[in-house]
């Protein structure tokens, strides 16, 4: 694999400078670029972790319409496979919602996000794209004028400064984008919820033919294909544990015992390729615009994964800031950069609502944590109560697919 930091970048200034090379960053760029407007995406990891980094899998409906639009999505039609269909596993038996036939018939396309994201950078540089990876973004200056800068610690360890019209933080949460807010100009919500997951990452093809979710006495576990050979479980964690708590074999035979593979058939096992533990916390930066410096992706809000909303909605804002940005760039027009904050917090709201709801159907909070409330066995009644009217209710289940499959 090349890798190669773009020499055209010593003029040091682009109309918009990106910051962060995530579904957000790339498809921003894509989209800048083939629009004609002058833009760098500068990007702290080396290509090849870009490239190889595991994360999301279930692109939604409209995910793939954004991509077909400007011709990204070949590999997802040629490698992804479609997908429509969850199992629960609960006490009271299992049930399976094909999610595809309820609501509006959305389903999502299972393609891994990092050969979603090779995509998008190998197009973005055959288009020409300008792209500089190893630059870690330190700094966002003068946001508030028309004349924003960012400063960069270069491989080499010198500093530069790049001028811009517009930055766009797409450098996730923990980015440069968010650091450089100035004090008292955003409300940041965020909420935990209470719970930690182990995710695995399995060489082994996928067990069911579903989403698998069970829930059982000893906590939440999770079945999620990716390729034909590959298999995301995740487990709930015992927060604070290291991710190397258990050996192998212990992680399988808990899997087992959760997804009840005694009544409803064994899981595959395989070679773990990748473990990692994360808490399930979520937030909300708002506004999203300040000034010259607008956040996308998860520098604008965190979802836990419980329903796989976060690159899919990184998607969604990264095409309507691309749109903003060349109406405000190409013709003079700022409307779509003062509507941008409202337009994309409202699918933000929406995605955490739903993220929220599937979290508490999911688990019931352990004991003594924020969200346990009036006591384990109240929270588990309603949790039994929910997992029953989903399995029961019609309407139920039209309200979970369109909410399911829909950014
Ligand atoms: P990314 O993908 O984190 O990319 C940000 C990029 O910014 C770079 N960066 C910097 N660059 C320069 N200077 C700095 N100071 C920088 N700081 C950071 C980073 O190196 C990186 O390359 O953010 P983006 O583009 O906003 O995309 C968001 C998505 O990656 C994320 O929401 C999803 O992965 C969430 N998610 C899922 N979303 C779905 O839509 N469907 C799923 O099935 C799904 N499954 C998941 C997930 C997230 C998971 N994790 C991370 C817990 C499963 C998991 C396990």
């Amino acid at each position: 694999m090349t890798e190669r930091n773009d020499p055209h970048t010593s003029c040091r200034s682009a109309d918009v400078v990106v910051l962060g090379a995530g579904p957000a960053g790339l498809v921003l760029g894509v989209l800048l670029h083939a629009a004609g407007i002058d833009c760098l995406i500068l990007e702290r990891a080396s290509r090849a972790r870009v490239q190889t980094r595991a994360r999301a899998g279930f692109l939604a409906p409209n995910t793939v319409r954004i991509l077909d639009r400007y011709g990204l999505a070949g590999g997802l039609h040629r490698d992804g496979r479609r997908h429509g269909a969850c199992e629960f596993r609960t006490q009271d038996g299992r049930f399976r919602l094909d999610y595809g036939t309820l609501g509006q018939g959305g389903r999502h396309h299972v393609y891994p996000q990092q050969n979603l994201v090779t995509d998008l950078l190998t197009h973005y540089l055959d288009i020409g794209g300008r792209i500089r990876f190893h630059t870690d973004a330190l700094a966002v200056h003068d946001a508030d004028s028309a004349r924003p800068s960012v400063t960069t610690r270069e491989p080499d360890g010198r500093s530069i400064r790049w001028n811009a019209r517009y930055v766009a933080g797409c450098d996730g949460r923990h980015g440069a984008a968010r650091r450089s807010l100035r004090p008292g100009t955003a409300r940041y919500h965020h909420h935990d919820h209470g719970v930690t997951w182990l995710g695995l990452l399995a060489e082994t093809p996928p067990s069911l033919d579903a989403v698998g979710y069970a829930v059982h006495g000893r906590g939440f576990a999770g079945h999620m294909a990716r390729t034909a050979d590959v298999t995301r479980y995740y487990l709930q964690w015992q927060r604070g544990a290291p991710a190397d708590a258990w050996p192998e074999q212990r992680l399988w035979d808990e899997l087992d015992l959760r997804m009840r593979a005694a009544d409803h058939g064994p899981l595959q096992r395989g070679r773990l390729l990748e473990r990692g533990v994360f808490d399930l916390t979520c937030d909300v930066v708002e506004p999203l615009r300040h000034g010259s410096l607008l956040l996308a992706g998860d520098a604008a809000s965190l979802l836990a994964p419980a329903a796989a909303k976060g690159a899919n909605l990184a998607v969604l804002e990264a095409e309507i800031l691309a749109e903003a940005l060349a109406d405000a760039l190409l013709r003079g027009d700022t409307a779509g950069l003062d509507a941008y904050s409202d337009r994309c917090l409202a699918h933000i709201w929406r995605a955490q609502e739903f993220t929220g709801w599937m979290t508490r159907l999911l688990h019931a909070p352990p004991e003594g944590s924020p969200g346990a409330g009036a006591g384990p066995h109240f929270q588990a009644g309603l949790q039994r109560s929910r997992l029953n009217s989903l399995r029961t209710s019609r309407i139920h289940q039209d309200w979970f697919a369109e909410n399911y499959v829909g950014v």
